[in-house]
Parts: C-alpha cells; sequence; structure tokens
C-alpha cells in the first residue's frame, strides 16, 4: 500500500476529527511538506480537505469513488477484497484480471475500475460499464475445485450479490438462471464467470459482476433501455457503491468457502428462494438448440431441469432463458 493510500485510510477513519500533519509525518517518516503533498493530490482527486490552524487535516467530503481506501472501511472480509487493483478507466476489468493471475494474485484480489470502455458479458456480448455509475469487477477465487464444477460460482455469486444488494439497500433482487439478476423483470446484475484451469484443477476463477447501481434511464444505451435498470431506478435513493462492493464481498467470501467445504447442496435452497425461474414456462436459448418447458429446479450440481410437454425431463448447462407467462 502506498503512502497515499494509508493517509486515506487514516483520513475516512478519522470521520470528520482534525488529524495533525506533524503526526503524520512521524508516522510516515516524511517532512511535513511530502505529506501536504499528497494531500495536495488527493483534492484533485475529488477529496475535500480543510486545514485547521495547530490542529491539522480534516476531511470533509469524500469522492463517491471505488478506490481502494474507500472500500476498505467496510471491508468485513479476511481474503476478499484484501488486495484491490483500481483504475478509473478500463477496456475491461477481466483481462487484467487474468493477468494478475498468472502473475500470481492471491485468493479474492479484486480489480475494479469507474468505467469499461469494452465491458464484455458472455459469448463476446457487450457489457455497457458508463463512467462513476455502477459497479464493475473481476474478484479472482482459487477454490480447491476440478474445473467441471467452476460453472456453479455463477449461482453462488447471484445469492451473494442478491444478499448484498438486499441488505445494503433494501431491495429484493430475483435470479434469472443462471447469471443475472433482475428487478421488476429488469437486468440490474450481470455475472460472468471465466476459467484458468489445468485438466483436473482450477487455478483460478474470475468472476466478472457488472452492477447497475446508480445510472438513470438515459445513461443506458437506446437498445437496452426496455430491458436494463438500476438500483437508484428502482428505489430512488444513491447507492453507496463501496459499501456495496464490501457487502457482495462479504458474502462472496463466506459462500466460497461454504461451497469448497459441503458443495452446492447447501447454497441451493437459498439460491432456489431467490429464483424467478422455477415454476415458470420458459424458452431455454442454446447455440444448437432451443428448448421449450417448465423450469421444474436445478441439481445439486446447478444444472437447470426443464421438463418438455413430452414428458422429457432436459438437464440444461447453459442457455439464454426466457420466461413465458
Ligand atoms: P450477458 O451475456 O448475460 O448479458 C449481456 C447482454 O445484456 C447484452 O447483450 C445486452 O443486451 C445487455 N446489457 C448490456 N449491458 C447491460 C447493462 N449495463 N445492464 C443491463 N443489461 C445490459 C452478463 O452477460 C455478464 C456481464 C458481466 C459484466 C462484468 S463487469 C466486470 C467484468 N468485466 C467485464 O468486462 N465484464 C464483467
Amino acid at each position: 500500500p502506498t503512502v497515499k493510500y494509508e493517509i486515506t485510510k487514516r483520513l475516512l477513519a478519522a470521520n470528520g476529527q482534525p488529524i495533525s500533519g506533524q503526526q503524520l509525518a512521524d508516522d510516515f517518516g516524511l517532512s511535513r511538506t511530502a505529506i501536504w503533498k499528497h494531500i495536495k493530490e488527493l483534492e484533485t482527486e475529488g477529496f475535500e480537505i480543510d486545514t485547521v490552524k495547530k490542529k491539522g487535516y480534516v476531511l470533509t467530503s469524500s469522492p463517491d469513488s471505488l478506490q481502494a481506501a474507500k472500500i476498505d472501511q467496510y471491508l468485513t472480509t479476511k481474503r476478499f477484497g484484501r488486495n484491490i487493483h483500481y483504475q478509473v478507466t478500463c477496456p475491461s476489468t477481466q483481462p487484467i484480471a487474468h493477468q494478475l493471475v498468472q502473475a500470481g494474485a492471491p485468493d479474492g484480489s479484486v480489480v475494479i475500475c469507474e468505467e469499461q470502455t469494452a465491458g464484455r458479458g458472455r459469448l463476446a456480448r457487450a457489457w455497457t460499464s458508463t463512467q462513476g455509475k455502477g459497479i464493475w469487477m473481476s474478484v479472482i477465487i482459487r477454490p480447491e475445485i476440478p474445473p467441471t464444477k467452476a460453472p456453479q460460482f455463477t449461482l453462488v455469486a447471484a445469492v451473494a450479490v442478491t444478499r448484498a444488494i438486499e441488505e445494503v439497500c433494501q431491495v429484493r433482487t430475483e435470479i434469472k438462471w443462471p447469471n443475472d439478476l433482475l428487478i421488476n423483470g429488469k437486468k440490474c446484475t450481470g455475472i460472468l464467470t471465466e476459467l484458468q484451469a489445468d485438466i483436473d484443477r482450477v487455478q483460478a476463477i474470475i468472476l466478472g459482476i457488472g452492477v447497475n447501481a446508480n445510472q438513470h434511464l438515459s445513461d443506458f444505451p437506446q437498445e437496452i433501455q426496455s430491458i436494463a435498470t438500476s438500483i437508484q431506478m428502482v428505489t430512488g435513493q444513491p447507492v453507496d457503491r463501496a459499501q456495496l462492493v464490501a457487502r457482495i464481498l462479504h458474502h462472496l467470501e463466506i459462500y466460497t468457502d461454504l461451497y469448497v467445504k459441503h458443495g452446492f447442496e447447501p447454497l441451493k435452497i437459498l439460491w432456489e428462494s431467490y429464483s424467478c425461474t422455477l415454476g415458470k414456462r420458459i424458452k431455454a436459448i442454446m447455440i444448437h438448440q432451443t428448448i421449450e418447458g417448465m423450469a421444474l429446479g436445478i441439481t445439486n450440481e446447478g444444472v437447470l431441469q426443464v421438463k418438455t410437454d413430452d414428458g422429457q425431463i432436459h438437464g440444461i448447462y447453459s442457455a439464454d432463458i426466457e420466461i413465458q407467462n
């Protein structure tokens, strides 16, 4: 961690109380001028800092950003989010996370940004990631599981994000199998699970999570305005994104550990309670095939069971789902 990061953390933790420049200088073994330079830099990043004579620096307001120090103040985890790579803008957080996996980044590392210029969904689709309005992050998870179990992580993540949104924003999202979270039938979150693996062992799961937090309708491109929504559009309240990130990581760590220890079964009940897919007539659109029928449930492996009109039951591993009423 850099000195600037440590100073930011101290200012945030001081809760509006002054921190003496001399104290900071002593603690970091720097001159007071060096500290002052860091303070000036923070001001250019949107932190408002008053200098109170003989008392020191007072943080009066901080920018709505997702830099590590902002998330850190809410973190309750042991591993997840303890190593945050923050960028203001990037094409996509996924390739950066893939590179960090190669470089040995530890379990729970996070890549997060304010804006993605080439955010991606599944099957090379685009994910709109407007500057400062959402949560665009990739979490590196290194579970001891075989590669065949990796797709279930999408479901584990869906439960974690649903619970976090419910707790921080007081709004209930529904999970549309496998990877969408909806509010009032519109998409507010997408999850993209990617993998680096050997034949028999997962090296890392790179879990891409995109949450629409504070967009207004006009922030979305025209072509998705009828299918997308943000939390603020529903609740009317701005979302504290840093707090929501910390809560997502909180649940993600707990559920990852639960999953690695006991498998998907204990999470299945939670997943089902949030699902809007089960018990409905659906169309499952796959690359080579489309299946229409009743969504009966998911197996202990997270496979969707669909019963077609001829009475046959099909196991679906990956598809786009249309819910028919
Ligand atoms: P998906 O393939 O299920 O959804 C992509 C589709 O969703 C698009 O084709 C479009 O119709 C619609 N869409 C695009 N942007 C949005 C949006 N902001 N809100 C609602 N609907 C939208 C879902 O893929 C997986 C998305 C993962 C995004 C994260 S963000 C951090 C990480 N980095 C990255 O590039 N992707 C992941």
